[in-house]
């Protein structure tokens, strides 16, 4: 296992549209383990592969407190989306940033789990929009495109100011 780096908005590689997976192969199966370790390191509640810079459709979560409930989707697809919910979100590749947004209440949905077999899963607050933040991810949409212009300028030239000081 080996942790990744994390890409940091405004990176364009975070705004490529993930590939499907063809096959759950053992090459799959490694980039999920690398990317749980990522996400627990960081900590995290979710990670996508596009994250680090891996443009397959992948995803880990795990919402739970004791950090021992690791929920893998592959290929994961929202098939309904029902009612409205406000959560303050974060993300890895914008650290430091905290907004709201307005997400679906409940959705279903479907993928395969690290097995490469199909589930189908129907679920409510924080795990929806934890879902609904992450497929974002795999579309190349960053949390901050749900803000106003002046919020995602704000906080391009911010994260922009700290790379150039990182360096
Ligand atoms: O760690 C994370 N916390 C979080 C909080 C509210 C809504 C979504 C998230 S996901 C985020 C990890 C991340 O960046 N996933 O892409
Ligand atoms: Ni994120």
């Amino acid at each position: 296992m080996a942790l990744r780096t994390i890409l940091h908005y405004p990176d364009p590689r975070l705004r490529r549209t993930a590939q499907p997976v063809a096959a759950v192969t053992d090459a799959i199966r490694a980039l999920i383990a690398d990317m749980a370790e990522t996400m627990y390191g960081a900590p995290g509640i979710g990670l996508a592969a596009v994250q680090v810079d891996e443009p397959y459709r992948v995803v880990v979560i795990d919402i739970s407190e004791s950090r021992d409930q690791l929920q893998v989707f592959v290929n994961p697809e929202i098939t309904s989306r029902e009612g409205e919910q406000q959560m303050e979100e974060g993300c890895l590749s914008v650290p430091g940033i905290y907004e709201p947004v307005t997400r679906a209440a409940r959705i279903k949905m479907r993928a395969l789990d690290r097995e490469g077999k199909p589930f189908e899963l129907e679920t409510a607050g924080l795990l929806a929009t934890c879902i609904q933040h992450e497929v974002d991810h795999l579309d190349g949409k960053v949390f901050v495109d749900h803000l106003s212009r002046l919020k995602q300028s704000r906080i391009r030239k911010k994260l922009e100011k700290q790379s150039r000081l990182a360096m």
